[in-house]
């Protein structure tokens, strides 16, 4: 059979974040290509509906508890998830979160903890999982990046400045660790139906659309949100050797937001 650059059978993927969301769209996309999946996430509750999902997909997704920002709990998670389904071929830093507080009102301790769960989370586990891509001669790290990492607006400062860096992060592990034949991607998703983008998108009392959510519909070529669906296939690419000469870039899967300077009202 021609040789499938996009297969991932016999690959080991870690999807931080992957209860639900991206992340879990994103689990679901590498282990339909045939890679061997775990996740981890902070809540019991969380793992446990997300492992029921997984199941409910036919999909034999292994979940773990692990903050990432805890570099002890991240380096026992990487030990585990070897020993159970092999060494990490394929990293996806997607866990995240967001405080939407205008700058002038947000706390420094809100703004660290964005910053600590969005950028030096995926710096744990990517400096986690790089010694055993090294002794493989191999390896994938893709960053979930965003619109944010390009762009600033109203009450995200502390996300856009995290995402900032996470880009740059993404092309300083390409420069550090290219040569060791480890391509470190980012993917940059649009703005995407989840639980982090509900208050967006809630109807107002009138029953009409939140004005986020109409002003985003404008902004978009396409026209609509994205899925977590609409990056799986973008995250097969970035994780499999059809990418094996593809580095320190970030894939925006926006709809054509990001290049678009909107309808005339
Ligand atoms: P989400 O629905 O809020 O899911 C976030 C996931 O991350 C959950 O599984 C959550 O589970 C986990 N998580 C949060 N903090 C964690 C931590 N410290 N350690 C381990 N797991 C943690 O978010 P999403 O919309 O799917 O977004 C996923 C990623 O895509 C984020 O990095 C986000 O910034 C990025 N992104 C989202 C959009 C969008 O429009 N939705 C667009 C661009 C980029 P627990 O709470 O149980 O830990
Ligand atoms: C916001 C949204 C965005 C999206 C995404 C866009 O409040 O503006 O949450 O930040 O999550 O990052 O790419």
């Amino acid at each position: 059979m021609r040789n499938d650059i996009f297969s991932l059978e016999g690959r080991t993927a870690l999807v931080t974040g992957g209860a639900y969301g991206i992340g879990f769209a994103i689990a679901e996309a590498l282990a339909e290509a045939g890679a061997r999946v775990a996740f981890n996430c902070r809540s019991r509750e969380n793992l446990d509906a997300a492992m029921e999902a997984y199941r409910a997909q036919n999909i034999e997704a292994r979940g773990y508890i692990a903050d990432v920002t805890d570099e002890e709990a991240v380096r026992a998670l990487v030990a585990q998830i070897e020993n159970d389904l092999g060494a990490i071929d394929i990293l996806v830093n997607n866990a995240g979160i967001i405080k939407r507080i205008p700058m002038t009102e947000m706390s420094a301790e809100d703004f660290r903890q964005v910053v600590d769960i969005d950028l030096v989370g995926p710096f744990i586990c990517a400096k986690a999982v790089i010694p055993g891509m090294i002794k493989k001669g191999r390896g994938k790290i893709i960053n979930v990046c965003s619109m944010m990492s390009e762009l600033g607006r109203e009450t995200v400062s502390a996300y856009a400045a995290a995402k900032g860096g996470l880009k740059m992060l993404t092309r300083n592990i390409c420069s550090e660790y290219g040569a060791a034949n480890i391509q470190c991607n980012g993917i940059g998703p649009g703005y995407i139906a989840t639980p982090q983008t509900a208050p967006l998108r809630e109807r107002q009392a009138d029953g009409s659309r939140h004005p986020f959510d109409s002003f985003i519909v404008s902004k978009t070529p396409a026209g609509r949100w994205g899925t977590p669906d609409d990056l799986k296939g973008p995250a097969v690419f970035l994780s499999s050797d059809a990418s094996n000469f593809v580095n320190g870039q970030i894939l925006y899967v926006d709809g054509g937001i990001l290049a678009y300077i909107g309808r005339q009202p």
